[in-house]
This record gives structure tokens, C-alpha cells and sequence, in this order.
């Protein structure tokens, strides 16, 4: 009996880590901005098909609607009530996007902003996503409803009322973020309307929630908040599933707030990784990949079954905060492209891939002037579409990482290795490394200014596979290069830096 409580126990503590991703999938991909019927599309014909277990999606709840500048896109940071309605869709849309998702196993994971809500300077009016009503100057918001009475300002001792120090734990929690009106998640009002917002979600069928800003609430409230939450939808998710849970603390060390103070109640952001990886790949300050033999825990990050990892997010890619100018984005494909196959084969933490728009980047000084502007839109404000080229990329100036051959197949890479070891590291001291996960995939890189040629330890059954890097397995051919292991489980790799990609990677699926 006194097992069964403590299985139980240890199960129900377990679960919010649990990412609940059908059919041994292993990936999410952030679509930012992406609107809810191009999201549903997607499902359909593309992340399904392709082995991708759910989407970050981005905030769908109602927002402040600023015109300057000109719609930007943390507008959506800015909520002023529940409401599901935004500049990616109404609510019907956002339901119907969440049930085709589901449908082809793609599981949806909500971006919930319930640190605050807009702007103090956010005005009056129905400037909103919805047309709801706010007054932001005497902080009201009916459409919840939220009062004065809801906001921290009386446990806020700044002069400005916003954080000022981040060495003050008190006020990186209870003053305002850059201003914004501060939520008392304290009271149990509070708690209510955010937990009825989420479980809104859950009902119609989310899997999950990426929690903004975490670092700016108490861990006790967020866990207050949590354990209110319902358990998932099961019309697609087995009884009993937990909402996963995922925390953005940005923690790159020397603030008093740590990572660490919320690996109890859920997965949280390990933003070190980009940053650190960005600078071995860009080989900065001496770092080379021979450098990634003990990555993870060994580098100083969180334990792996509690991190939630990403080569770049839609806020350190713009080149600010949050891991700064190492960070490597779709900006410097080749590297980008290293990185994240780095990241997709090693098996260090839950994996988010990243997909962008572009913007009309002009930097001055460090500074880029234009990481403000949202995603392409027209005339009028309104998202455009996501085009798909007849070569399956994406139009418009959406990026579509997620589609590019070399992602796409690390995903898939990434899903047929899962739960082996790494083995058979190897390095040359500098630039190349290989590994293997069990015997089941292998992977080498050469970033290198010279040519690679080395006789290596593959782990693999004999036989000819197809690099699902140059290429892939189409109909039995490989469009690529193959690779010949031996029956010593050995092949010879030649990679020349001069290569589009400077890397190469086999699994068992990509046999010939
Ligand atoms: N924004 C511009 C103008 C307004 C929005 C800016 O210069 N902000 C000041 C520096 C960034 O600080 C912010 C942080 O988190 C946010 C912010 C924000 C979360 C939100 C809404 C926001 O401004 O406006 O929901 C932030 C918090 C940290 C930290 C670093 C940054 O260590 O604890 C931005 C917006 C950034 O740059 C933003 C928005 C949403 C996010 C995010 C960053 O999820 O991670
Ligand atoms: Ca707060």
C-alpha cells in the first residue's frame, strides 16, 4: 500500500515533464506568429507526416493592440484579458486548428503570458485584439475581470514601480516588468481567473504550456496555479495526463534567481545551452567541438530530464538579452544548420526547434533597429498567410527552419535514436567529432578550416546508409552522399570544409 501511495506520488510529480508526445516523437517546433489555420495546415500535410510531436504556438489570448510602432511582435506579450482571439486567428479557428492538430498526433502547447498584463502607458480604449474594452491607466480590465485590486503595486517598494535591480528578488517578482501591470498571483482571484484561462485550453485539447517570464513570479504561486489545472482532453490523451509544463527563466547566471528554484514544478528553459553552443560553433573565445564531450550537466546545465532546449528562441535571435551576440540563428544558415543537427542528435534535454519570419534587420552600433516588427502583414496590420513554394519551402519571408532538408531529417533522426546511449565519442582535439546513439544513428562534423578524412567507429549494422544531411533515402536511392560501414562496424568519412554542410549523419531508417 505505502509503495503504491509513494508510485502514485512519485508519478503525479513526474507528470508536468512529461511532454505527452504520441508515437515516440521527440520534437516541437515554435511556429511564431504562425496564424492557426496555416498551423492546422501544417499539421496536416507536413509536421504529422514528418515526425514532429507538437508546436508551440504563440499567445492566443486577447492583447493590446499597438500601432506604435507598427504592430510589433511582443504586442502579444501584452494581454488584456482571456479572450481567445488574436492576430493569429478567432476562437473557432484556434479550436479547429487544435483538433486537426491533434488528429495526425501533433500535440499543441500554449504560450500563457499570466505574469501581467499590458503596459501601465497602455491607455484606454478597444485597441484590442478582440474589441474589449481596458483601462489600462486605472487598471482595469472587465472582459476577465481584473481590478486595482489585482495588481502588486502595493508590495512593489521601487521608486518607478518597475524592477530596477535584478538583484532584488523581491522586485524582479512584485514591481513591473518594463512597465507592465504586475499580477498579485498571490490572491486566489488571481489564481482562478489564470488557472480558468488555462484550463479553457485544456478542455479544448492543448497538451501543454510554455509559462512566460517565470522569473518574475514566485515558484509558489506558479505551483498554486499548476495544481488547479485539469488533466488533458481524453478524446487524445490517455486518463490521468498532466498538462506539460515548461518555464522560461532566463538563467545565464549572476542573478540571485536561479533555474533551479523551478526544476520542482515543471521543465524550464535551459537558455545556457544556446548561448554556450553559439559560441563553440562560432569557435569564440578558444572553444572548439572537441569541447562537447561532456555537454550538459557537465557544462554547468540542469539536470537533462528537466530542460527544455533550443539553439535560439523568438527573443535572443533579434540579438538582445538572453544569450546575446553568440547565439546562432537562420541569419548564419551553415552554422545554424550545425547547430541544430548538434543539438537534435545529442541527447541532452527536450528539443524546441525554432521557426522565424524574417525582418528587415539593420544593425547600428550592436543595436539592431528594426527587432521590433512583427510578422509579414498586410496593409491593414493583418498576418499574412504561410505560402508553400513548390519546392516545399516557405514564401513571403517566412523562414520555415523546420522545413529545411537538413532540420527536418535531424528531427526525424532524433525520433529513431530515441532512448539510446551516446557512444564511441570521438574527437581530434579540435573541430571534428563523431558519436554515436547506441546503434542506431551516428553523426559527424568537421568545422575545421581543413579537409576531414578518418576511419571511424560507427556503431552501426554493416551496410550502405544515405547521409540524410546532402540528402535523403527517396524511393530505396540516396539523394546524397553513402556511407559504407564495414563489417568491423567501421567507415571512412571524408567531409571538406567546403561542403555546403560540413556534416554528415546516418540512422537505421536511412540504410540502402
Ligand atoms: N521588448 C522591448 C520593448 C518592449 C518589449 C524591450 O526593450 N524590452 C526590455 C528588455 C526585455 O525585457 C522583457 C523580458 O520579458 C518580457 C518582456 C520584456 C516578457 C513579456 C513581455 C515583455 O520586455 O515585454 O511577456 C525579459 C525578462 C527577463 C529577462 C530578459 C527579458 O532576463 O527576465 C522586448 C520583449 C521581450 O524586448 C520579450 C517578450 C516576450 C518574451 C521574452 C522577451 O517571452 O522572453
Ligand atoms: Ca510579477
Amino acid at each position: 500500500m505505502k509503495l503504491l501511495i509513494l508510485a502514485a506520488l512519485f508519478g503525479l510529480s513526474l507528470a508536468q515533464f512529461d511532454a505527452n508526445i504520441k508515437n515516440g516523437r521527440t520534437a516541437i517546433v515554435h511556429l511564431f506568429e504562425w496564424r492557426w489555420a496555416d498551423i492546422a495546415a501544417e499539421c496536416e500535410r507536413y509536421l504529422g507526416p514528418n515526425g514532429f510531436g507538437g508546436v508551440q504556438i504563440s499567445p492566443p489570448s486577447e492583447s493590446i493592440i499597438v500601432t506604435s510602432p507598427w504592430h510589433p511582435w511582443w504586442q502579444r506579450y501584452q494581454p488584456i484579458g482571456y479572450n481567445l482571439c488574436s492576430r493569429s486567428g478567432n476562437e473557432n479557428e484556434l479550436r479547429d486548428m487544435i483538433t486537426r492538430c491533434n488528429n495526425v498526433g501533433v500535440n499543441i502547447y500554449v504560450d500563457a503570458v499570466i505574469n501581467h498584463m499590458c503596459g501601465a502607458g497602455g491607455g484606454s480604449g478597444t485597441h484590442s485584439s478582440c474589441g474589449s474594452y481596458f483601462d489600462a491607466n486605472s487598471k482595469d480590465f472587465p472582459s476577465v475581470p481584473y481590478s486595482s485590486l489585482d495588481f502588486n503595486d502595493g508590495k512593489c517598494n521601487t521608486g518607478s514601480g518597475n524592477i530596477e535591480n535584478y538583484n532584488d528578488i523581491n522586485q524582479v517578482r512584485n514591481c513591473r516588468l518594463v512597465g507592465l501591470l504586475d499580477l498579485a498571483l498571490e490572491k486566489d482571484y488571481v489564481r482562478g481567473k489564470v488557472a480558468d484561462y488555462m484550463n479553457k485550453l485544456i478542455d479544448i485539447g492543448v497538451a501543454g504550456f510554455r509559462v512566460d517570464a517565470c522569473k518574475h513570479m514566485w515558484p509558489g504561486d506558479l505551483s498554486a496555479v499548476y495544481g488547479r489545472l485539469h488533466n488533458l482532453n481524453t478524446q487524445w490523451f490517455p486518463s490521468g495526463s498532466k498538462p506539460f509544463i515548461f518555464q522560461e527563466v532566463i538563467d545565464l547566471g549572476g542573478e540571485p534567481i536561479t533555474a533551479g528554484e523551478y526544476t520542482g514544478i515543471g521543465r524550464v528553459t535551459e537558455f545556457k545551452y544556446g548561448a554556450k553552443l553559439g559560441n563553440v560553433i562560432r569557435r569564440w573565445n578558444g572553444e572548439k567541438l572537441a569541447y562537447l564531450k561532456n555537454w550538459g550537466e557537465g557544462w554547468g546545465f540542469m539536470a537533462s530530464d528537466k530542460a527544455l532546449v533550443f539553439v535560439d528562441n523568438h527573443d535572443n535571435q533579434r540579438g538582445h538579452g538572453a544569450g546575446g551576440a553568440s547565439i546562432v540563428t537562420f541569419w548564419d544558415s551553415r552554422l545554424y544548420k550545425m547547430a541544430v543537427g548538434f543539438m537534435l542528435a545529442h541527447p541532452y534535454g527536450f528539443t524546441r526547434v525554432m521557426s522565424s519570419y524574417r525582418w528587415d534587420r539593420n544593425i547600428v552600433n550592436g543595436v539592431d533597429q528594426n527587432d521590433w516588427q512583427g510578422p509579414p502583414s498586410n496593409s491593414d496590420g493583418s498576418t499574412k498567410p504561410v505560402p508553400i513554394n513548390p519546392d516545399s519551402t516557405c514564401g513571403d519571408n517566412w523562414v520555415c527552419e523546420h522545413r529545411w532538408r537538413q532540420i527536418k531529417n535531424m528531427v526525424a533522426f532524433r525520433n529513431v535514436v530515441n532512448g539510446q546511449p551516446l557512444s564511441n565519442w570521438w574527437d581530434n582535439g579540435s573541430n571534428q567529432i563523431s558519436f554515436s546513439r547506441g546503434s542506431r544513428g551516428f553523426i559527424v562534423f568537421n568545422n575545421d578550416d581543413g579537409e576531414m578524412n578518418a576511419t571511424l567507429t560507427t556503431g552501426m549494422a554493416a551496410g550502405t546508409y544515405c547521409d540524410v544531411i546532402s540528402g535523403q533515402k527517396e524511393s530505396g536511392r540516396c539523394t546524397g552522399k553513402e556511407v559504407v560501414v564495414g563489417g568491423d562496424g567501421r567507415a571512412t568519412i571524408r567531409i571538406s570544409n567546403l561542403d555546403e554542410d560540413p556534416f554528415i549523419a546516418i540512422h537505421a531508417d536511412s540504410k540502402l
